[in-house]
């Protein structure tokens, strides 16, 4: 019988990081109380109460997204910096990177009547080039119950080494059922997709997403969240949401300015007025690699 594994937030990092590995997605349970939940819906529900509904059918014309969360919503913030996922990622992203970044923040809300969406992996955001590597680690939280009712997300557990083509079978199919403060985690190779609002009620969920260091963002994090407002974050948030290097030679500037009026080729912390961003945060491996003598034998 198909089955969704659940842990605690004091599980071990390491056995998550082997479930989401192997099974593609899996929940963990009760980590945000219900006090945390009621603050982040009072600064997030003015947004999404004027959200429309989306206009296409992958999307859902009964659904809406709400996105722009890094300004918007101070919990969010903190959820985007939340330990237990940022040491998973550490173990799970930093495979294929040197640094990996925020893809996405976004509140989707499933209105009663919505279908169940289009199964699909959330890799194909870049065409079907990256079946070589993971790229993504997802995190939907719960600000509703998700319940195999009002849409709980249809995952195929198993499925991140099946081949693109593969067409996805019912059978295959399980509803990540949570309660509220819950976290369905799953990879950019699972094959998923947000279930049928069947009841009365919204399902909603704050989907936040992580993803290499040098690939595009789903969510242009430098026109949601620009330099003179990015300035006044934390340090570490600053880096995740994209102002800092890639990695070696990925995401510098000139900052624009007439002949002489500002130094060449900065990392992207200049922009926040940092004096630091000068060093591109090179590392042993790269410098290896960009000097020629190195490679000289003995
Ligand atoms: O809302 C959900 O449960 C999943 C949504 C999703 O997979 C997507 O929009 O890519
Ligand atoms: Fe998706």
């Amino acid at each position: 019988m198909l089955k969704i594994k659940h842990f605690k937030k004091t599980s071990s990092i390491n056995e998550i990081k082997e479930a989401l590995k192997s099974d593609g997605a899996l929940v963990v349970d009760n980590i945000l109380s219900n006090e945390f939940v009621k603050k982040l819906r009072e600064e997030t529900d003015p947004y999404m109460e004027s959200t429309p509904n989306s206009e296409d059918g992958f999307a859902g014309r009964l659904t809406t997204r709400t996105g722009g969360l890094v300004l918007r919503s101070e919990k969010c913030r903190d959820l985007i910096q939340n330990k237990v996922i940022l040491s998973l990622c550490d173990k799970f992203l930093l495979e294929y990177c040197e640094r990996y970044q925020l893809h996405l923040t976004q509140i989707i809300r499933l209105k009663p009547g919505q279908k169940a969406q289009p199964i699909h992996r959330d890799r194909w955001a870049w065409g079907p080039h990256l079946s070589h590597v993971e790229p993504q680690l997802n995190t939907i939280w719960a600000l509703t119950d998700f319940t195999k009712t009002n849409g709980a997300t249809r995952v195929a557990v198993g499925s991140p080494k099946w081949d693109d083509k593969h067409v996805v079978n019912e059978s295959e199919i399980i509803q990540a059922e949570m309660s509220l403060g819950s976290v369905f985690l799953y990879s950019g190779s699972v094959f998923h997709g947000g279930g049928a609002n069947e009841s009365n009620e919204d399902r909603i969920g704050l989907n936040i997403t992580y993803t290499l260091g040098w690939l595009r963002q789903e969510e242009n994090q430098y026109l949601s969240t620009p330099p003179e407002l990015a300035k006044d974050l934390e340090p570490k948030l600053q880096q995740l949401i994209g102002y800092s290097m890639g990695q070696y030679a990925l995401g510098y500037y000139t900052p624009p300015g007439k002949p002489g009026e500002h130094p060449e080729i900065r990392t992207p912390e200049y922009a926040l007025g940092k004096i630091k961003g000068t060093s591109s945060s090179m590392t042993t491996e790269d410098i290896k690699k960009a000097d020629p003598k190195t490679h000289i034998e003995k």
